[in-house]
């Protein structure tokens, strides 16, 4: 005689509201004993709720980003025969029993600093638990509640954090050791100021399971709450990640399931996820599209709303034309850039009569001669130079939390070509001439339209200078191109009435539009530059200064 048989969370520790990432069952599906029906995460643990049943699902309680707590309803099974009898802990009105993991054990403290060994807590009924991530080693500086390691039985993955601040000493553990509770996972040298070991007592009270535990409880800190919801995985796809890794996923926006896996049993690591950022950052992962026609990314870094799906062609005829291969890379940085850079940009007019009088008077002597004609991007680019010699943030890249100055001075410059927007570098702007310079940009910018570009010619960039100046406009807002910290566009010039004290004078006005990252360079410094590369072009003899 077959029954229903409801499934429900275990106890899982201190936690009340843990996310569901992943769902495995659906109705009518058939499960055994200890199949995954679903995975739970909080911010230190992913574990796997297996099914105490065997049998028929009939009903599916939970959805992915719903949240649970111990006790919560997840299936009801039809159970048949011999296989119905559930087990018993899954339903057990267990008093509150503390997390299997919960605050790590620590040596306490020395006062005043010492050695302190981190140890493995109590993770439940596991012994020989594999360390499959490490994320320390000798010498490095750790707080409390950074991660360690990864442990992963067959059921459950968990991080265990540091009870300590301060300086490794000693790791005692490499991947795929294996260890049980009590095991020394590294030696810390505290410093005096270091909070104490002793500050997070372990929860050890033996709790009256009345059964095996179906879940090995999470490693978490008693104080730690579960972490926001993270973007609901596609339902079936099972991405093997450490919690770690699953939250640094998160920070950066990214997909799990895109990332391809090269630790043991599938598993993502960091490195991987490193990889991947970098791939689809400098463009050579085209990166899966996050949802039909791009999303907002068209990359995959960021998977935000569903792009629009429309049926053009009921409204109307339409041509469908694929995007250049160049559009497709530059869409994807493009869309990184405007998202992940907080960009502000800054306008200034230059007063540009003297040294377009002068560009004009060379080329005609030059004409003559059939040297190379100058054009005013050669005289932007060594003006913008000397802005980035007097303001070296400008000459700069962000790398986490450092700044990297740059002490060589090459300029990229928009190319429009047939097939997109390209950006050609001439290297060592400050070392060339402006009849250089001229060249070289002419070169370069033949070579774009010609799609003869190599990647050499488009890397290095210190500052990109766009100029629609050929074109038009009055001002626009470029957009930085990253590593870069800012970019400078230039519209065209224009004959404007400016007061010089007495009356109103012709001036031949350039629209500088300077869009800077507003991480390193703020307001007053970007106007500075904007003023000081105005004043150069202004009067070009201060470039000789
Ligand atoms: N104001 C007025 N006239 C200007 C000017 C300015 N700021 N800049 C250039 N001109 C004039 C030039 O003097 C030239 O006139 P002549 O033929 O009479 O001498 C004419 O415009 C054409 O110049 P150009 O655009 O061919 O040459 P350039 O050196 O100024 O620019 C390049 C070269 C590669 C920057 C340009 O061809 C180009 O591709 N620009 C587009 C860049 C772009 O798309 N930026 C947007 C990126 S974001 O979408």
């Amino acid at each position: 005689m077959s029954q229903i048989i409801e499934v429900k969370v275990p106890d899982i520790g201190d936690f009340e509201s843990v996310p569901v990432i992943e769902l495995f069952v659906k109705v009518g599906d058939s499960i055994k004993v200890d199949d995954a029906i679903v995975t739970l995460e909080s911010d230190k643990a992913t574990m796997d709720v297996p099914s105490t049943v065997a049998g028929v699902v009939t009903e599916v309680l939970v959805a992915l980003g719903s949240k649970v707590g111990e006790g919560a309803l997840l299936i009801k099974v039809e159970a048949g025969g011999a296989a119905a009898a559930p087990a018993p802990a899954a339903q057990a009105a267990a008093p509150a029993a503390p997390a299997a993991v919960a605050a790590p054990a620590a040596a306490p403290a020395a006062a005043g600093g010492g050695v302190v060994e981190v140890k493995v807590p109590d993770i439940g009924d596991f012994a020989d638990v594999p360390v499959i991530d490490l994320f320390v080693k000798v010498g490095d500086s750790i707080k409390v509640d950074d991660a360690i390691a990864t442990l992963e039985s067959d059921k459950a993955t968990m991080d265990v954090p540091s009870t300590v601040a301060g300086v490794i000493k000693e790791v005692l553990v490499q991947l795929g050791s294996k260890v049980s509770e009590g095991a020394v996972l590294i030696k810390v040298e505290t410093g005096a100021s270091a909070p104490a070991a002793a500050a997070a007592p372990a929860a050890q009270a033996a709790a009256p399971a009345a059964a095996p535990a179906p879940v090995a409880a999470p490693a978490a800190p008693a104080a730690a709450a579960p972490a926001a919801l993270a973007p609901a995985l596609p339902a079936g796809s099972k991405v093997h990640a450490s919690p770690s890794v699953r939250a640094y996923a998160r920070e950066l926006g990214v997909d799990l399931s895109k990332v391809p896996a090269t630790g043991p049993k599938n598993r993502i690591v960091k490195e991987d996820l490193t990889k991947y950022v970098k791939g689809v950052m400098s463009g050579a992962i085209s990166g899966p599209v996050a949802a039909p026609g791009g999303g907002i990314s068209g990359g995959g870094v960021l998977d935000l709303l569903p792009w629009p799906k429309v049926d053009f062609a009921k409204f109307g005829e339409v041509e469908v034309k694929p995007l250049s291969r160049i559009k497709k890379i530059s869409g994807q940085n493009l869309s990184r850039n405007w998202v992940m850079i907080p960009a502000v940009t800054y306008h200034e007019d230059a007063d540009i009569t003297d040294i377009e009088a002068f560009r004009v008077l060379l080329n005609k002597e030059n004409e003559k001669g059939g040297g190379a004609k100058l054009t005013m991007l050669a005289f932007l680019m060594k003006a913008c130079v000397k802005g980035l010699q007097k303001f070296p943030e400008f000459n700069a890249s962000l790398d986490g939390d450092n700044l990297v100055l740059k002490k060589y001075f090459n300029i990229g410059f928009a190319a429009d070509t047939p097939n997109g927007l390209v950006v050609p570098v001439v290297k060592n702007v400050d070392k060339k001439s402006v009849f250089e310079l001229a060249q070289e940009s002419g070169d370069l910018a033949k070579q774009a339209r010609d799609g003869k570009l190599k990647p050499a010619d488009m890397s290095g960039s210190c500052f990109t200078i766009s100029s629609l100046g050929g074109i038009g406009g009055t001002y626009f807002a470029p957009i930085v191109n990253a590593p870069e910290v800012a970019i400078l566009g230039v519209n065209k010039s224009a004959m404007k009435p400016v007061w010089d004290g007495k009356a109103f004078v012709p001036r031949l006005t350039l629209p500088l539009s300077l869009t800077a990252d507003h991480r390193v360079i703020d307001g007053a410094l970007a106007t500075r530059f904007n003023v000081y590369v105005a004043q150069l072009l202004a009067d070009f003899r201060r470039v000789a200064l």
